[in-house]
């Protein structure tokens, strides 16, 4: 059978912005696979066996970015069962990557010519509503980056690394920015303004 090349869209934004929430709506309405970065971490840090449990469980509470060696492969692996069990299933939601420049070098290593990034769907939202949302969250998620320490780490490795990630690609006019402040409803109009122009 053929195969088709796998089309990717990258969705960013800081943390809580709210691209889980979105993507799963996304998933609901388009045929795209969600595939979140962050998800594929935690369920390899509590795979029995895995060598890279503490290391991910150290990164994840310091709100640091794990090394890409480890990211990518999780990506790959999970992009290539998913068009395995269904060869109609090559449109990709990436939530949460690449959120460095080692990320993207590690992707360019891994993907180019393997996969073509359609464009980046930004999640834009001040420090302080991603804040509030994510302690929000905090009182029930059981996540171990919900906590104030843990969320001023998180704000600043988003400042620092991926926002020149994003601004990288808008300089390649690759960026669609969505405010992401508003309610979930809201955001998601204006997400499908966004694909629906994509085709
Ligand atoms: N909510 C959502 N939308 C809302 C809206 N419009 N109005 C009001 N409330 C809204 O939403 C967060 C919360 O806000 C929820 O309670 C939701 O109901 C509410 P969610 O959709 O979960 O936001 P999301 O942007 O997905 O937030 P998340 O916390 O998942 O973002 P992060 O980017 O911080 O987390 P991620 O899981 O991607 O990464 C976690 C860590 O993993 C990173 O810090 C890093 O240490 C590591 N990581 C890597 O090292 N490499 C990677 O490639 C990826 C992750
Ligand atoms: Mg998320």
């Amino acid at each position: 059978a053929l195969i088709m090349k796998p089309q990717v869209v990258f969705v960013l934004g800081g943390p809580g912005a709210g691209k889980g929430t979105q993507c799963a709506k996304i998933v609901e309405n388009y045929n795209y696979t969600h595939l979140s970065a962050g998800d594929l971490l935690r369920a390899e840090r509590s795979r029995e066996g895995s060598e890279f449990g503490q290391l991910i469980d150290s990164y994840i509470k310091d709100g640091k970015i794990v090394p890409v060696e480890i990211t990518i492969n999780l990506l790959r692996k999970a992009m290539e069962e998913t068009m395995q069990t269904d060869e109609k299933k090559f449109r990709f939601l990436i939530d949460g990557f690449p959120r460095n420049e080692d990320n993207l070098r590690g992707w360019s290593t891994v993907m180019d010519g393997k996969a073509d990034v359609k464009f980046v769907l930004f999640f834009d939202c001040s420090n302080e509503v991603c804040i509030d949302r994510c302690l929000e969250r905090g009182k029930s998620s059981g996540r171990t980056d919900d906590n104030r320490q843990s969320l001023e780490k998180r704000i600043q490795t988003y400042l620092q690394s991926t926002r020149p990630i994003i601004s990288l690609y808008e300089k390649r006019g690759k960026v669609h920015t969505v405010d992401a402040s508003r309610d979930v409803d809201e955001v998601f109009a204006n997400v499908k303004t966004i694909l629906d122009a994509e085709g």
